[in-house]
C-alpha cells in the first residue's frame, strides 16, 4: 500500500486495455521521480472496491488520484465523489468507435461540487495528467518545482531548434 512505499500519485484505469496508453503517464511520472501506484479498478465493474480506494486514498497518503477510462468512463467521478484529494480525469479511445468522446463527456461532466480536472483524449491527456499531477504536488515541493522549470526549458529549446532547422 501506499503507505509502505510512499507513494503520492495514484494511477488506476478501468482495465487493463487501458495500459498501453496510460504508460506514458507512468513513464512521465517516473521521469520526474515520482513511482506511483497503479491500479485496475472499474467502477462498474467493481463499484465497491473503487469507494473503498478512493475513500481510503488520502489516509494511505496519496495527494492526487489520475483516473483513466473508456466509453461511459465513469471512474474518475466515481473516484472524486469519495475523496477530497485532487482527482485527473483521462478519457480514453475505446472500442466504441466514438473516438473517445463518450469518455470524455462522461468524465469532464461532473457536477457542481465534485470536480473531475479532465485531460484530453488518449496519449495526450495521458502525459498532460502526469505533468498536472507534478505541477500540483510542485506547490510544496521545491525539487519538483525545479525539475518542472527545467523540463519546460528543455521543451523549450527543442520547438527553437525545430525552428532554425527549418531556416
Ligand atoms: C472501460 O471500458 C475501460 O476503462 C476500458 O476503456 C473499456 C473497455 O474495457 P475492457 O472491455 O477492454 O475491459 O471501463
Amino acid at each position: 500500500m501506499a503507505s509502505e512505499n510512499k507513494a503520492v500519485v495514484a494511477v488506476v484505469m478501468g482495465s487493463d486495455s487501458d495500459l498501453a496508453v496510460m504508460q506514458s503517464c507512468i513513464d512521465t511520472l517516473k521521469d520526474f521521480g515520482i513511482a506511483p501506484v497503479v491500479r485496475i479498478i472499474s467502477a462498474h465493474r467493481i463499484p465497491d472496491v473503487a469507494a473503498e480506494f478512493a475513500g481510503n486514498a488520502a489516509k494511505h497518503g496519496f495527494k492526487v488520484i489520475i483516473a483513466a477510462a473508456g466509453m461511459a468512463a465513469h471512474l474518475a467521478g466515481a473516484m472524486a465523489a469519495n475523496t477530497t484529494l485532487p482527482v485527473i480525469g483521462v478519457p480514453l479511445i475505446s472500442s466504441s468507435g466514438l473516438e473517445g468522446v463518450d469518455a470524455f463527456l462522461s468524465t469532464v461532466q461532473m457536477p457542481p461540487g465534485v470536480p473531475v480536472a479532465t485531460v484530453a483524449i488518449g496519449k495526450a491527456g495521458a502525459k498532460n495528467a502526469a505533468i498536472l499531477a507534478v505541477q500540483i504536488l510542485a506547490l510544496s515541493n521545491e525539487d519538483l518545482a525545479k525539475k518542472l522549470a527545467d523540463f519546460k526549458k528543455a521543451q523549450a529549446q527543442k520547438v527553437a531548434e525545430k525552428d532554425s532547422a527549418l531556416q
